[in-house]
């Protein structure tokens, strides 16, 4: 499944050493990522496989005899016979090599040091694939760019880690076994900034929406957080083209939907709340203001008020959508005065340049403020969706991922629609022991008006 990783530690023996100086070959980690690559198809087909091409080898550090290596493999893609890894050897112990210094001191690094990055395609041929097909999640057709619009989306930006003060003070125990061990994966799959020119696998008409949404129902998403375009790619918050939008994923899907009326900067009220029309079951509360990239996403008092009562009034249970800490307490202060409903449904949308930054810090700081039959989830943007993701879940919070937050899923490595963003994060959930949920489960915990279990 993608997303799998293999890992290998090995130590650098006189025999490794090649060069002068006892300097390890580079041919030596290719070695290792064969013997990663090898154990990844072993788990994934039950056979040794083949390895085919290297497409981009970095060697960035030297290695030494003595030193210690952790090779790592990660599957990022999967088509019917080849499967491509991305590989990373680190180095986690160093022999010490100073005059004076005995030859067989040697330090545990504070920090792994990146020896060699690779990324490298195998095949199992289909006869020799011995295990049933798990979710490859094979890509839907690539979309063609409609308008290479010169939009910046936070999606391949991201903010960059701002150094925060510890919050040891808000320790977040509570929160951590109130929700385990069941997680909520929320897939966000169009966006209003994301153009085609960024991503050939954005999903644009009603039908791409819908089977996006059913590749990731597949890959373990329960709620399906949706914006949609016109034909040429631009947003719209129509009613009638969420209403088309949303007939197709239920022909094809039963994930929650949960409309934005967020829309795209700019927007009126007046035309963020059209797609409320459609009775959506969930639907998102925007709680504050803040600087959104280069440009400014208004959600004034009054507005948020305006909002909450059509949302109310339409029947949707609210995602409390809060990009700064101050938005959790406006979400708050609204609940207390019965503007938004209980119980609440946080989303901590971290990272967007402008907004609160992705940190261990601020999560736990955001989660620490929200009352106990509340919950709450993660969505980060860029190269944060996974780490703070994964972070949330490992606290009892739940997570969002998808191409409106992140289109890679590694470094340099576009992901193929949301679903594999959603199969990898479903992975590491269960790998720490929580179980995503289906879509009716899901609407026990967030829709019946009950606390969550
Ligand atoms: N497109 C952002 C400005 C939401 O969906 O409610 C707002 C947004 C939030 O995406
Ligand atoms: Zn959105």
């Amino acid at each position: 499944m993608i997303g799998t990783k293999v890992t290998i530690r090995l130590r650098m023996g006189a025999h490794d050493a090649h060069y002068a100086g006892e300097l390890v070959d580079g041919a030596r980690m290719l070695a290792l990522f064969g013997d990663v690559a090898t154990e990844l198809l072993i788990r994934l087909d039950g056979d040794e496989g083949l390895f085919r091409a290297y497409e981009n080898v970095e060697f960035l550090a030297p290695v030494f005899s003595g030193d210690y290596i952790e090779a790592t493999g990660e599957l990022v893609k999967v088509g019917n016979t080849s499967r491509q890894i991305r590989f990373e050897a680190h180095k986690v112990i160093a022999n010490i090599r100073e005059r004076g210094i005995s030859p067989s001191a040697a330090d545990v690094l504070p920090r792994p040091v990146l020896v060699c990055r690779a990324l490298g395609t195998c095949v199992t041929p289909a006869d020799m694939q011995r295990k049933p097909k798990g979710i490859y999640l094979t890509a839907l057709p690539i979309g063609e760019p409609p308008v290479p619009g010169p939009i910046v989306t936070p999606s391949s930006e991201g903010g960059g880690p701002r150094t925060l003060p510890t919050l040891e003070k808000y320790p977040v125990g509570y929160h951590e076994a109130r929700h385990a061990p069941e997680v909520i994966l929320t897939a966000a799959i169009v966006g209003a900034e994301l153009t085609r020119a960024q991503t050939p696998h954005l999903p644009i008409t009603p039908q791409e929406i819908a089977d996006e949404a059913a590749r990731c129902r597949e890959a373990g998403a329960a709620v399906i957080h949706l914006h949609v375009r016109n034909d040429d790619g631009t947003n719209t918050q129509s009613k009638e083209r969420f209403g088309e939008a949303i007939e197709r994923i239920r022909a094809k899907t039963d994930c929650i939907i949960q409309v934005t009326t967020g829309g795209a900067v700019g927007m009126s009220v007046e035309e963020r709340v059209g797609p409320l029309a459609c009775k959506p079951e969930m639907a998102t509360l925007n709680c504050g203001s803040l600087n959104f990239g280069d440009d400014v996403f208004i959600n004034t008092r009054p507005q948020i008020k305006d909002i909450a009562a059509r949302l109310n009034a339409s029947g949707a249970v609210a995602e409390l959508e809060c990009y700064e800490v101050g938005h959790v307490e406006e979400a708050l202060a609204l609940a207390e005065k019965g503007i938004v409903q209980r119980p609440l449904h946080f989303q901590f949308v971290l990272g967007v340049p402008g907004g609160i930054s992705a940190t261990e810090q601020t999560i736990r700081y955001m989660a620490s403020l929200i009352p106990d039959d509340a919950s709450w989830a993660v969505a980060a943007v860029g190269r944060f969706q996974q780490a703070m993701t994964e972070f949330a879940m490992r606290l009892g919070g739940h997570a969002r991922l998808g191409l409106e937050d992140n289109i890679y899923l590694s470094k340099g490595i576009l992901s193929e629609g949301s679903a594999p963003l959603v199969a990898r994060a479903a992975a590491y959930a269960r790998s720490i022991g929580r179980t995503p949920v289906d879509p009716a489960r899901a609407r026990a915990l967030l829709l019946t008006g009950k606390a969550p279990a």
